[in-house]
Protein backbone atom coordinates (compact mmCIF):
# COMPACT_ATOMS: atom_id res chain seq x y z
CA UNK A 1 0.00 0.00 0.00
CA UNK A 2 1.65 3.58 -1.13
CA UNK A 3 0.87 7.11 0.68
CA UNK A 4 -1.21 8.08 -2.14
CA UNK A 5 -3.81 5.00 -1.77
CA UNK A 6 -7.27 6.75 -1.51
CA UNK A 7 -10.19 5.17 0.74
CA UNK A 8 -13.52 5.67 -0.47
CA UNK A 9 -16.81 4.82 1.32
CA UNK A 10 -16.73 1.05 -0.25
CA UNK A 11 -13.00 0.53 1.58
CA UNK A 12 -13.85 1.06 5.40
CA UNK A 13 -12.25 -2.43 6.27
CA UNK A 14 -8.92 -1.87 4.62
CA UNK A 15 -9.01 1.97 5.80
CA UNK A 16 -9.32 1.20 9.19
CA UNK A 17 -6.22 -1.44 9.24
CA UNK A 18 -4.49 1.55 7.83
CA UNK A 19 -5.08 3.39 10.75
CA UNK A 20 -4.21 0.52 13.26
CA UNK A 21 -1.15 0.62 11.43
CA UNK A 22 0.06 4.03 11.41
CA UNK A 23 -0.76 5.05 14.67
CA UNK A 24 1.20 1.75 15.77
CA UNK A 25 3.97 2.45 13.90
CA UNK A 26 4.14 6.73 13.45
CA UNK A 27 7.54 7.92 16.45
CA UNK A 28 5.96 9.37 19.44
CA UNK A 29 6.91 12.76 21.15
CA UNK A 30 6.27 12.16 24.51
CA UNK A 31 6.30 15.38 26.28
CA UNK A 32 5.37 14.90 29.69
CA UNK A 33 7.06 12.18 31.06
CA UNK A 34 9.27 11.75 34.83
CA UNK A 35 12.28 10.10 32.94
CA UNK A 36 15.71 11.44 33.04
CA UNK A 37 18.79 10.88 31.14
CA UNK A 38 21.38 8.05 32.20
CA UNK A 39 23.56 11.75 33.06
CA UNK A 40 21.60 11.95 35.66
CA UNK A 41 22.49 8.83 37.64
CA UNK A 42 20.07 7.20 39.85
CA UNK A 43 17.07 9.02 39.17
CA UNK A 44 16.38 7.03 36.11
CA UNK A 45 14.27 4.47 37.36
CA UNK A 46 14.37 0.88 35.33
CA UNK A 47 14.45 -2.36 36.19
CA UNK A 48 11.66 -4.74 37.16
CA UNK A 49 11.80 -3.78 41.28
CA UNK A 50 10.60 -0.16 40.04
CA UNK A 51 8.20 -0.99 37.31
CA UNK A 52 6.53 -3.36 40.66
CA UNK A 53 6.79 -0.17 43.10
CA UNK A 54 5.31 2.19 40.61
CA UNK A 55 3.09 4.34 42.74
CA UNK A 56 -0.06 3.68 41.39
CA UNK A 57 0.48 0.17 41.84
CA UNK A 58 1.36 0.98 45.75
CA UNK A 59 -1.92 2.56 45.72
CA UNK A 60 -3.76 -0.76 44.48
CA UNK A 61 -1.29 -3.08 46.68
CA UNK A 62 -2.85 -1.19 50.13
CA UNK A 63 -6.58 -1.60 48.91
CA UNK A 64 -5.68 -5.54 48.72
CA UNK A 65 -3.46 -5.89 51.16
CA UNK A 66 -3.90 -5.67 54.75
CA UNK A 67 -0.04 -5.27 55.49
CA UNK A 68 0.41 -1.78 57.78
CA UNK A 69 1.95 1.04 55.95
CA UNK A 70 5.01 0.98 58.45
CA UNK A 71 5.95 -2.61 57.36
CA UNK A 72 5.63 -2.50 53.85
CA UNK A 73 7.71 1.27 53.87
CA UNK A 74 10.66 -0.67 55.94
CA UNK A 75 11.17 -3.26 53.44
CA UNK A 76 13.62 -3.08 50.45
CA UNK A 77 12.93 -2.68 46.97
CA UNK A 78 12.71 -5.95 46.33
CA UNK A 79 10.42 -6.94 49.37
CA UNK A 80 8.12 -4.16 48.24
CA UNK A 81 8.05 -5.64 44.68
CA UNK A 82 8.14 -8.84 46.03
CA UNK A 83 4.75 -8.07 48.48
CA UNK A 84 3.03 -6.20 45.61
CA UNK A 85 3.65 -9.01 43.07
CA UNK A 86 2.08 -11.58 45.32
CA UNK A 87 -0.44 -9.31 46.44
CA UNK A 88 -1.81 -7.96 42.60
CA UNK A 89 -0.47 -10.82 40.55
CA UNK A 90 -0.64 -13.90 42.15
CA UNK A 91 -3.64 -13.33 45.12
CA UNK A 92 -5.76 -11.65 42.67
CA UNK A 93 -5.49 -11.35 38.89
CA UNK A 94 -3.89 -8.91 37.54
CA UNK A 95 -6.36 -7.09 35.45
CA UNK A 96 -6.23 -3.29 36.21
CA UNK A 97 -4.62 -1.13 33.76
CA UNK A 98 -1.53 -0.28 36.27
CA UNK A 99 -0.89 -4.10 36.85
CA UNK A 100 -1.86 -4.79 33.11
CA UNK A 101 1.33 -2.54 32.42
CA UNK A 102 4.42 -4.44 33.98
CA UNK A 103 2.78 -7.78 31.64
CA UNK A 104 2.54 -5.69 28.28
CA UNK A 105 6.08 -4.47 29.45
CA UNK A 106 7.61 -7.94 29.95
CA UNK A 107 6.50 -9.65 26.93
CA UNK A 108 7.37 -7.09 24.61
CA UNK A 109 11.08 -7.33 25.97
CA UNK A 110 10.81 -11.27 24.96
CA UNK A 111 10.14 -12.28 28.74
CA UNK A 112 7.86 -15.46 29.72
CA UNK A 113 4.73 -13.67 31.28
CA UNK A 114 3.20 -17.22 31.24
CA UNK A 115 5.82 -18.41 33.73
CA UNK A 116 5.25 -15.77 36.71
CA UNK A 117 8.90 -16.20 37.28
CA UNK A 118 9.76 -12.82 39.04
CA UNK A 119 13.44 -14.12 39.83
CA UNK A 120 14.29 -14.78 36.45
CA UNK A 121 12.59 -11.60 35.67
CA UNK A 122 15.30 -9.90 37.87
CA UNK A 123 18.07 -11.40 36.21
CA UNK A 124 17.20 -10.45 33.10
CA UNK A 125 17.42 -7.23 34.04
CA UNK A 126 20.08 -7.06 35.85
CA UNK A 127 22.26 -7.76 32.80
CA UNK A 128 20.93 -4.88 31.04
CA UNK A 129 23.12 -2.06 30.64
CA UNK A 130 21.02 1.50 31.18
CA UNK A 131 22.47 3.54 28.21
CA UNK A 132 22.21 0.61 26.04
CA UNK A 133 18.55 -0.28 27.45
CA UNK A 134 17.20 3.03 27.10
CA UNK A 135 17.36 2.86 23.37
CA UNK A 136 16.15 -0.25 23.20
CA UNK A 137 13.25 0.59 25.21
CA UNK A 138 12.36 3.57 23.03
CA UNK A 139 12.78 1.65 20.00
CA UNK A 140 10.46 -0.66 21.63
CA UNK A 141 7.88 2.08 22.31
CA UNK A 142 8.66 3.44 19.17
CA UNK A 143 9.28 6.88 20.75
CA UNK A 144 11.49 9.71 18.83
CA UNK A 145 11.89 12.04 22.30
CA UNK A 146 10.66 12.54 25.82
CA UNK A 147 10.07 15.19 27.49
CA UNK A 148 11.79 15.37 31.07
CA UNK A 149 10.62 16.95 34.21
CA UNK A 150 13.02 18.84 35.80
CA UNK A 151 13.06 20.64 39.27
CA UNK A 152 15.70 23.28 40.23
CA UNK A 153 14.50 22.90 43.36
CA UNK A 154 15.21 19.35 43.71
CA UNK A 155 18.89 18.66 45.37
CA UNK A 156 19.47 15.48 43.56
CA UNK A 157 18.95 16.71 40.32
CA UNK A 158 20.23 20.40 40.70
CA UNK A 159 24.00 19.62 41.07
CA UNK A 160 23.74 17.85 37.42
CA UNK A 161 22.78 20.58 35.66
CA UNK A 162 24.96 23.03 37.32
CA UNK A 163 28.07 20.23 36.84
CA UNK A 164 27.43 21.31 32.91
CA UNK A 165 24.91 18.49 31.63
CA UNK A 166 25.04 18.79 27.98
CA UNK A 167 21.60 17.28 26.99
CA UNK A 168 20.47 14.16 25.47
CA UNK A 169 19.27 13.36 21.96
CA UNK A 170 16.58 11.42 23.14
CA UNK A 171 15.17 13.39 26.59
CA UNK A 172 14.21 17.13 26.41
CA UNK A 173 14.02 18.97 29.38
CA UNK A 174 11.13 20.85 31.03
CA UNK A 175 11.39 23.45 33.97
CA UNK A 176 9.26 22.64 36.49
CA UNK A 177 8.35 25.18 38.78
CA UNK A 178 5.97 23.64 41.96
CA UNK A 179 7.84 25.01 44.63
CA UNK A 180 8.39 28.51 43.09
CA UNK A 181 3.89 28.71 42.36
CA UNK A 182 2.48 26.16 45.10
CA UNK A 183 5.14 27.41 48.24
CA UNK A 184 6.04 30.92 48.13
CA UNK A 185 7.76 30.80 51.91
CA UNK A 186 10.01 28.44 51.20
CA UNK A 187 11.05 28.93 47.23
CA UNK A 188 11.74 32.57 48.65
CA UNK A 189 14.48 31.01 51.28
CA UNK A 190 15.91 29.13 48.53
CA UNK A 191 16.35 31.45 46.21
CA UNK A 192 17.61 34.02 48.63
CA UNK A 193 20.30 31.05 49.24
CA UNK A 194 21.20 30.73 45.36
CA UNK A 195 21.82 34.55 45.42
CA UNK A 196 18.91 35.91 44.32
CA UNK A 197 17.97 39.21 46.21
CA UNK A 198 14.41 38.46 46.81
CA UNK A 199 11.99 38.95 49.94
CA UNK A 200 8.66 37.48 50.90
CA UNK A 201 6.60 40.27 49.87
CA UNK A 202 6.17 40.84 46.30
CA UNK A 203 7.82 43.89 45.54
CA UNK A 204 9.41 45.22 41.94
CA UNK A 205 12.90 43.89 42.86
CA UNK A 206 11.84 40.51 43.97
CA UNK A 207 9.14 39.86 40.81
CA UNK A 208 12.89 41.53 38.68
CA UNK A 209 14.73 38.76 40.53
CA UNK A 210 12.17 35.88 40.19
CA UNK A 211 12.67 36.37 36.55
CA UNK A 212 16.01 36.46 36.42
CA UNK A 213 15.85 32.98 38.03
CA UNK A 214 13.32 31.82 35.76
CA UNK A 215 15.19 33.09 32.46
CA UNK A 216 18.50 31.37 34.20
CA UNK A 217 17.24 28.08 34.55
CA UNK A 218 15.51 28.11 30.86
CA UNK A 219 18.64 28.59 29.29
CA UNK A 220 20.13 26.44 31.43
CA UNK A 221 18.26 23.48 30.90
CA UNK A 222 17.35 25.03 27.01
CA UNK A 223 13.69 24.12 28.68
CA UNK A 224 11.04 23.24 26.07
CA UNK A 225 8.69 24.73 28.50
CA UNK A 226 7.63 25.64 31.76
CA UNK A 227 5.36 23.58 33.82
CA UNK A 228 3.00 23.67 37.40
CA UNK A 229 0.97 21.31 38.92
CA UNK A 230 -2.04 23.22 40.67
CA UNK A 231 -5.13 21.77 43.39
CA UNK A 232 -8.21 21.95 41.73
CA UNK A 233 -8.52 25.58 43.88
CA UNK A 234 -6.22 27.39 41.30
CA UNK A 235 -8.02 30.43 40.23
CA UNK A 236 -7.10 33.58 37.96
CA UNK A 237 -7.01 36.10 38.69
CA UNK A 238 -5.39 35.74 41.66
CA UNK A 239 -3.84 38.31 43.97
CA UNK A 240 -1.83 35.70 46.06
CA UNK A 241 1.46 34.90 45.63
CA UNK A 242 0.71 32.32 42.75
CA UNK A 243 -1.34 34.67 40.64
CA UNK A 244 1.48 37.85 41.26
CA UNK A 245 4.09 35.44 40.56
CA UNK A 246 2.17 33.73 37.51
CA UNK A 247 1.35 37.13 36.31
CA UNK A 248 4.63 39.47 36.71
CA UNK A 249 7.10 36.12 36.43
CA UNK A 250 6.10 33.69 34.49
CA UNK A 251 4.27 34.50 31.61
CA UNK A 252 6.55 37.13 30.84
CA UNK A 253 9.79 34.91 30.66
CA UNK A 254 7.90 32.35 29.16
CA UNK A 255 7.03 35.40 26.26
CA UNK A 256 10.65 36.50 26.26
CA UNK A 257 11.77 32.78 25.51
CA UNK A 258 8.49 32.34 23.08
CA UNK A 259 7.98 29.27 24.66
CA UNK A 260 4.19 27.83 27.11
CA UNK A 261 3.42 27.57 29.99
CA UNK A 262 2.33 24.23 31.05
CA UNK A 263 -0.90 23.93 33.81
CA UNK A 264 -1.97 20.52 34.87
CA UNK A 265 -4.56 21.23 37.35
CA UNK A 266 -6.82 19.53 39.70
CA UNK A 267 -4.19 17.30 41.90
CA UNK A 268 -5.04 17.30 45.47
CA UNK A 269 -1.62 16.51 46.97
CA UNK A 270 -1.55 13.77 50.07
CA UNK A 271 -4.97 12.90 50.90
CA UNK A 272 -3.52 9.68 52.52
CA UNK A 273 0.08 10.57 53.45
CA UNK A 274 0.61 7.28 54.64
CA UNK A 275 0.67 6.36 51.08
CA UNK A 276 3.26 9.05 50.27
CA UNK A 277 4.01 9.63 46.59
CA UNK A 278 0.86 7.01 45.77
CA UNK A 279 -1.25 8.82 48.87
CA UNK A 280 -2.53 12.47 46.17
CA UNK A 281 -5.96 12.38 44.96
CA UNK A 282 -7.86 14.64 42.98
CA UNK A 283 -10.93 17.38 42.69
CA UNK A 284 -12.76 19.15 40.02
CA UNK A 285 -11.03 22.49 39.07
CA UNK A 286 -12.33 25.94 37.24
CA UNK A 287 -11.11 26.03 34.15
CA UNK A 288 -12.05 29.84 33.63
CA UNK A 289 -8.47 30.46 35.32
CA UNK A 290 -7.11 29.18 31.87
CA UNK A 291 -9.13 31.26 29.84
CA UNK A 292 -8.43 34.21 31.97
CA UNK A 293 -4.97 33.63 30.89
CA UNK A 294 -5.80 32.67 27.41
CA UNK A 295 -7.42 35.98 26.78
CA UNK A 296 -4.98 38.08 28.69
CA UNK A 297 -1.92 37.09 27.27
CA UNK A 298 -2.60 36.14 23.85
CA UNK A 299 0.94 36.24 22.93
CA UNK A 300 2.05 33.56 25.25
CA UNK A 301 1.00 30.02 24.88
CA UNK A 302 -0.20 27.42 27.15
CA UNK A 303 -0.50 24.18 27.19
CA UNK A 304 -3.25 22.32 29.62
CA UNK A 305 -4.20 18.92 30.96
CA UNK A 306 -7.13 18.68 33.61
CA UNK A 307 -7.18 16.21 36.42
CA UNK A 308 -10.75 15.10 36.63
CA UNK A 309 -13.25 14.17 34.30
CA UNK A 310 -15.69 16.02 34.97
CA UNK A 311 -13.88 19.16 34.17
CA UNK A 312 -12.93 17.95 30.37
CA UNK A 313 -15.86 19.28 28.36
CA UNK A 314 -15.61 22.74 29.52
CA UNK A 315 -11.99 22.66 29.03
CA UNK A 316 -12.22 21.36 25.79
CA UNK A 317 -14.79 24.19 24.78
CA UNK A 318 -11.80 26.76 26.32
CA UNK A 319 -9.47 25.38 23.72
CA UNK A 320 -12.16 26.10 20.96
CA UNK A 321 -12.05 30.13 21.49
CA UNK A 322 -8.02 30.12 21.84
CA UNK A 323 -5.22 29.16 19.60
CA UNK A 324 -2.74 29.87 22.44
CA UNK A 325 -4.27 27.04 24.17
CA UNK A 326 -3.00 22.74 23.35
CA UNK A 327 -4.86 20.37 25.67
CA UNK A 328 -2.54 17.36 26.39
CA UNK A 329 -2.59 13.66 27.58
CA UNK A 330 -5.27 11.76 29.70
CA UNK A 331 -3.44 12.36 33.04
CA UNK A 332 -2.90 9.91 35.87
CA UNK A 333 -6.02 8.82 37.22
CA UNK A 334 -7.61 9.43 33.43
CA UNK A 335 -5.17 7.31 32.01
CA UNK A 336 -7.31 4.19 31.48
CA UNK A 337 -8.82 2.94 27.97
CA UNK A 338 -12.00 3.65 28.97
CA UNK A 339 -11.55 6.97 29.71
CA UNK A 340 -8.74 7.91 27.08
CA UNK A 341 -11.11 6.53 25.03
CA UNK A 342 -13.95 9.36 25.78
CA UNK A 343 -11.85 12.18 26.13
CA UNK A 344 -9.95 11.59 22.69
CA UNK A 345 -13.42 11.03 21.00
CA UNK A 346 -14.64 14.59 22.54
CA UNK A 347 -11.42 16.65 21.96
CA UNK A 348 -11.50 15.14 18.04
CA UNK A 349 -15.57 15.95 17.83
CA UNK A 350 -14.60 19.68 19.41
CA UNK A 351 -11.37 20.46 18.53
CA UNK A 352 -10.35 18.26 15.62
CA UNK A 353 -6.62 16.88 15.62
CA UNK A 354 -5.54 19.94 17.28
CA UNK A 355 -4.86 17.98 19.85
CA UNK A 356 -1.74 16.30 21.68
CA UNK A 357 -4.32 13.05 22.89
CA UNK A 358 -1.82 11.91 25.18
CA UNK A 359 1.85 11.84 26.92
CA UNK A 360 2.88 8.58 29.28
CA UNK A 361 4.12 9.99 32.32
CA UNK A 362 6.71 7.60 32.66
CA UNK A 363 8.56 7.58 36.41
CA UNK A 364 9.96 4.53 34.99
CA UNK A 365 11.71 3.22 31.83
CA UNK A 366 9.67 0.53 30.44
CA UNK A 367 6.80 2.07 31.65
CA UNK A 368 6.51 4.03 28.03
CA UNK A 369 6.55 0.47 25.99
CA UNK A 370 3.04 -0.37 27.67
CA UNK A 371 1.61 3.29 28.01
CA UNK A 372 2.30 3.57 25.02
CA UNK A 373 1.37 0.71 23.02
CA UNK A 374 -2.08 0.75 25.52
CA UNK A 375 -2.77 4.16 24.45
CA UNK A 376 -2.03 3.97 20.39
CA UNK A 377 -4.60 1.08 20.39
CA UNK A 378 -7.27 3.42 21.70
CA UNK A 379 -6.49 5.96 19.84
CA UNK A 380 -6.94 4.45 16.63
CA UNK A 381 -10.19 2.79 17.61
CA UNK A 382 -10.92 6.20 18.09
CA UNK A 383 -10.02 7.64 14.83
CA UNK A 384 -11.24 4.67 12.53
CA UNK A 385 -14.42 5.95 13.80
CA UNK A 386 -14.03 9.22 12.81
CA UNK A 387 -12.42 8.85 9.62
CA UNK A 388 -15.15 5.72 8.87
CA UNK A 389 -18.30 8.52 9.25
CA UNK A 390 -16.08 10.70 7.39
CA UNK A 391 -15.86 8.56 4.11
CA UNK A 392 -19.71 7.31 4.64
CA UNK A 393 -20.15 11.25 3.62
CA UNK A 394 -18.78 10.30 0.16
CA UNK A 395 -15.40 12.25 1.26
CA UNK A 396 -12.50 10.03 0.66
CA UNK A 397 -9.07 9.79 2.60
CA UNK A 398 -5.28 9.10 1.71
CA UNK A 399 -2.91 6.83 3.87
CA UNK A 400 -1.01 10.18 3.16
CA UNK A 401 -3.78 12.44 5.23
CA UNK A 402 -3.89 9.68 7.92
CA UNK A 403 -0.33 9.19 8.38
CA UNK A 404 0.49 13.60 8.07
CA UNK A 405 -3.08 13.67 11.18
CA UNK A 406 -1.64 10.98 13.05
CA UNK A 407 2.44 12.31 13.10
CA UNK A 408 0.56 15.79 14.67
CA UNK A 409 -1.22 13.98 17.38
CA UNK A 410 1.64 11.70 18.34
CA UNK A 411 3.71 14.87 18.83
CA UNK A 412 4.00 17.08 15.65
CA UNK A 413 1.59 19.50 16.78
CA UNK A 414 3.54 19.92 20.02
CA UNK A 415 6.21 20.86 18.15
CA UNK A 416 4.38 23.45 15.93
CA UNK A 417 2.94 24.70 18.84
CA UNK A 418 6.49 25.33 20.35
CA UNK A 419 7.43 26.22 16.94
CA UNK A 420 10.48 24.23 16.87
CA UNK A 421 11.69 20.94 15.14
CA UNK A 422 12.82 18.05 16.75
O1 LIG B 1 2.70 16.21 38.99
C1 LIG B 1 2.90 15.39 38.09
O2 LIG B 1 3.59 15.62 37.10
C2 LIG B 1 2.25 14.04 38.26
O3 LIG B 1 2.17 13.43 37.00
C3 LIG B 1 3.05 13.18 39.20
O4 LIG B 1 3.43 13.92 40.29
C4 LIG B 1 2.28 11.95 39.64
O5 LIG B 1 2.89 11.44 40.79
C5 LIG B 1 2.30 10.92 38.57
O6 LIG B 1 3.25 10.21 38.43
C6 LIG B 1 1.14 10.79 37.75
O7 LIG B 1 1.12 10.03 36.79
ZN1 LIG C 1 3.68 13.99 35.79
Amino acid sequence: MTTTSLFTRDQVPALHAAIHDIVATTPVTDIHTHLYAPEFGGLLLWGIDEVLTYHYLIAEFFRASDMPSAQFWALDKQGQADAIWEALFIRQSPIGEACRGPLTVLDRLGLDVASRDLPQYRAWFAEQDPRRFLETVFEVARLKAAVMTNDPFDAAERPVWEAGYAGHPLLKAALRIDPLLNDWANAQERLKGWGYAVEAGLGAKTLAEVRRFLGDWVKRMQALYMAVSLPPEFAMPDKGPRGTLIEECVIPVAHEFNIPFAMMVGVRRQVNPLLKLAGDGVGTSDPAAVAYLCAKYPQNKFMVTMLSREDQHTLCVVARKFRNLLLFGCWWFLNNPSLIEEMTRMRLELLGPTVVPQHSDARILEQVIYKWEHSRVVIAKVLCDKYGDLVRTGWTVTRAEVERDVEGLLGGNFWRFLGRSL
